[in-house]
């Protein structure tokens, strides 16, 4: 299932690709279908005009990504359906240099819902032509953290060999370039841009996720991938992470951790916590448990 509006769901045929409209049969119970879910259709499956079938059964997801609208509740945007997608195997966070600025903060809360899925984390940096990556890439060095550049007028060539073989998920802010991104990588996809004008006021250029497929890769026979273009997101709930998964989202910390007295619960009014140790011996970027602590807060309550 590629796409979703009001009750009619997007499907494309495993073996043709040919899009076919669906709704939900009344069978499925309770169970949501998400963008990205391989799905069993039955009926009227010729996707002529006006033609509808039915979604009679979800096929098991290997991945499923949640975000929970849970620290954002006051807002209209917090109020929205959380982003679910199923079935992808790499999580692209995507984040302006400049125009909106990167928010580390915002990484790290993604790169926990990462992990939290099984599903790799890639750090796509765009408008690389606006500002530079050292600040960003300086506060993952300790991590085995892959990223892209991207610039109005790079090649994409190594955007492209990363996202073969693979279904990918587009997440950030809204205006750091996914749909532009997406429209780049896909031609035809003909997703709507917005200006960066709108942004902070709550205004987001997409709405819905959508999955696309990739051209094929010049060269080559092999499977060019799917990309997910999603809508963008002022927060990354993570209601649905226990605290202990939340310490998976910083493998850079976890090492630091074996030398915790039983139960630690590694807050800042943890005495004898191993990250301080860990941190002021140099392993690792302060700012980065200063981050992690920060999640801990949010999750008790006592941050917003
Ligand atoms: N300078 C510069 N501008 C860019 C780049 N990529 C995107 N933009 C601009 O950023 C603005 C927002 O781009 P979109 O692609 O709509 O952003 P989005 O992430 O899809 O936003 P939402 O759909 O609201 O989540 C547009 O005006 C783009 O032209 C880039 O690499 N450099
Ligand atoms: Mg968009």
């Amino acid at each position: 299932m590629v796409a979703v509006d009001r009750g009619r769901y997007t499907c494309l045929i495993t073996a043709t690709g040919a899009p076919v409209t669906a709704m939900r049969a009344r069978e499925l119970g309770r169970k949501s279908v998400v963008v990205g879910d391989r799905v069993s259709l039955v009926g009227d499956t010729s996707g002529a005009p006006g033609a509808l079938a039915r979604i009679v059964r979800i096929a098991e997801r290997t991945s499923v990504l949640r975000r929970t609208a849970d620290d954002v509740e006051a807002t209209p945007e917090g109020r929205l359906e959380r982003v679910v997608v199923a079935n992808a195997d790499q999580l692209v966070i995507v984040s302006s240099l400049a125009d909106p600025p990167p928010r580390t903060g915002f990484i790290d809360r993604c790169l926990v819902a990462a992990y939290d899925a099984d599903i790799e984390p890639l750090l796509c940096l765009t408008k690389a032509d606006l500002a530079g990556p050292e600040t960003v890439l300086d506060y993952y060095a300790e991590l085995d953290l892959p990223h892209l550049l991207v610039r109005p007028d790079s090649a994409l060539d190594d955007v492209r060999a990363t996202l073969a073989e693979q279904v990918s998920v587009l997440v950030g802010h809204s205006g750091v370039g996914k749909s532009t991104l997406v429209n780049r990588l896909v031609p035809n996809a003909d997703r709507a841009v917005g200006s960066v004008s709108a942004v902070g006021r709550g205004r987001h250029t997409s709405s819905s996720a959508v999955a696309l497929r990739l051209p094929p890769l010049p060269g080559t026979t092999g499977d060019p991938g799917w990309i997910i273009d999603t809508p963008g997101v002022r927060s990354f709930g993570l209601a649905h992470v226990s605290a202990d998964s939340l310490l998976h989202g910083f493998p850079d910390l976890v090492e630091g951790t074996t030398t915790c007295p039983p139960s630690c619960e590694h807050t800042a009014a943890e005495a004898d916590c191993g990250l301080d140790a860990w941190v002021a011996a140099g392993h690792a970027d302060p700012r980065r448990l200063g981050s992690y602590r920060r999640l801990l807060a949010s999750r008790a309550g006592d941050v917003g």
